[in-house]
């Protein structure tokens, strides 16, 4: 399908206005931003940012809609976002597309992404009839005591460009069914694929009679973050991306005591074991070391390789690499696509230059690729290195397809290794030795957020709870009860006695 036709499909204009309440788009003064493709460093098309004055008349709708939709049965929430996910089948191949060019990743991780929306829908579809409260029994006679879990308000989200549409939907399915309403900040790097999953919306929404401000979008750059990070009636800041602005998402929204959910970035490794399945290590390794050109949270990053097995999969490494096709991610054949723009490749260059400095071991080389096919600049090698775990370089998160491989001989030490970087989102261990597997998933073992075995660090599925430890941040998206996280505790304790017997069995009497 031509891009001509997947844009037109998904309702993209050549100059769209950034802010929404649902399914009315506002008129904007504000800068206008333009999304070119990494792909081919072509325009897409363009989005006008959203003014202060768009932001507090989208909120403004936002509350009064909170009002409105709060107040339908948990369950037929659940049904729009039933029709949410039938609508996103429906347009499953054009999103998919437009993600692939916007963002860069391979039309397969495109779709991909399109499919985790899907998956969560019907996980928010299920847990709109599973809310689930407890009783508990009263140390006081004839007292009825139990916990409700009330709406929230309006939850903020913010996302990253390389995930820019599933993360979104992570948390807004949710936050529907719980009777929340959502204001999302998309990144300024991918808008519109944004504004694409918003006209899908709008579809379901018009036809649900779903109140006006249930559902909005400002889009724009940092400051739309500042101002939902400080608003007060943003009981909730939900914010994907690096660690330098989670750091400052959270410490503002603490600032007033507000909640925050962060996902922010990893440096995941995976642990070699010499009782591995080295077909399965050496495929996980490269998809998660490659897959998305290196720009998930959940990259593997580091391989923490057994002394005995080190050269022998080292070769098998780069007899892998050799069969990477890099290119346009819309061609199917392709594995690797580009980086999101040429700031990230400077991030990749200066992170090779600084991996020679320390004395880092060639193993693939890396460096930009150009020519035919390469006009955009933002095509880079996937490249490896030998180094030392605690070189600073090895210790931050680039966001690039950058693979570091260590050795190791005993599995504490593995661990350790493994352990012994700033951030804790993914992590696994190949083996086939059920004591190492054990260890590894034990207290003793991995310290992160997602620990796996005999399966890379991507690719984390949207039935378990997702996010990590350390500066990953400490936030769980999806997964078995994430709706807690979008809603208020309250404990209720009902007297149906004829006296007023005191907690603790404290005699107050007058
Ligand atoms: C991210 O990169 O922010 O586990 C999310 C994975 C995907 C999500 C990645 N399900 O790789």
């Amino acid at each position: 399908m031509k891009m001509d036709k997947v844009l037109e499909k998904l309702g993209i204009k050549k100059i769209n206005e950034g802010g929404s309440t649902g399914t009315k788009w506002l008129k904007s003064g504000g800068k206008k931003v333009e999304s070119f493709s990494p792909v081919d460093g072509k325009l897409i098309a363009s989005v006008t940012s959203s003014t202060r004055e768009n932001y507090d008349a989208i909120m403004a709708q936002s509350e009064a809609a909170f009002k409105e939709w709060s107040m339908w049965p948990a369950p037929k929430r659940g049904e729009v976002v039933r029709q949410v996910g039938e609508a996103l089948r429906k347009y499953k191949d054009p999103l998919g597309r437009l993600v692939s060019y916007e963002m860069g990743k391979s039309l397969q991780e495109g779709w991909g992404e399109v499919q985790e929306m899907i998956d969560i829908c019907d996980l928010a579809v299920g847990m709109s009839r599973q809310m689930y409260g407890l009783t508990m029994h009263s140390e006081r006679p004839r007292h009825r005591m139990y916990e409700q879990w009330h709406p929230l308000g309006i939850v903020g989200i913010i996302s990253s460009f390389n995930f820019p549409v599933a993360v979104w939907s992570w948390n807004s399915m949710i936050a529907f069914i719980c009777g929340d309403t959502c204001i999302w900040k998309p990144s300024s790097k991918t808008p519109i694929s944004a504004i694409a999953c918003q006209n899908i919306i709008a579809e379901v929404f018009k036809a649900n009679s779903v109140p006006e401000g249930v559902c909005c979008l400002v889009s724009g750059n940092r400051e739309i973050g500042d101002w939902m990070s400080n608003d007060h009636r943003i009981p909730l800041v939900s914010a994907t991306g690096s660690t330098r602005m989670g750091k400052i998402v959270g410490a503002t929204v603490a600032g007033r005591l507000g909640r925050s959910l962060l996902e922010l970035g990893g440096n995941n490794s995976i642990i070699i074991s010499q009782h591995a399945d080295l077909d399965i290590a050496l495929l996980a390794s490269v998809f998660g070391a490659v897959g998305t050109a290196g720009q998930r949270c959940t990259t593997t990053r580091r391989l923490i390789i057994h002394e005995s097995i080190y050269d022998a999969f080292k070769k098998k490494l780069v007899a892998a690499y050799k069969q990477l096709r890099i290119g346009n991610p819309l061609d199917e054949k392709n594995h690797v696509g580009p980086l999101i723009d040429t700031a990230a490749v400077s991030d990749y260059n200066n992170a090779l230059k600084e991996i020679k400095k320390c004395g880092g071991k060639a193993v693939v080389a890396g460096g930009v690729l150009t020519g035919k096919g390469f006009e955009s600049g933002c095509y880079v090698k996937p490249c490896i290195y030998e180094v030392q775990n605690e070189w600073q370089i090895v210790q931050d998160e680039t966001f690039a397809p950058i693979l570091y491989i260590m050795k190791y001989s005993a599995l504490d030490e593995a661990i350790a290794m493994q352990n012994g970087v700033p951030q804790g989102l993914s992590s696994s261990i190949m083996t086939l030795n059920m004591r190492e597997s054990e260890t590894f998933l034990s207290h003793i073992g991995s310290d992160c957020g997602i620990a796996n075995v005999n399966i890379g660090t991507s690719g984390a599925e949207i039935g378990g709870a997702f996010g990590g430890e350390k500066e990953t941040g400490g936030g769980r998206e999806s997964g078995s009860d994430c709706w807690k996280a979008y809603m208020r505790r309250q404990t209720n304790t009902m007297n149906w006695s004829n006296q007023l017997p005191l907690a603790q069995g404290i005699k107050f009497n007058v």
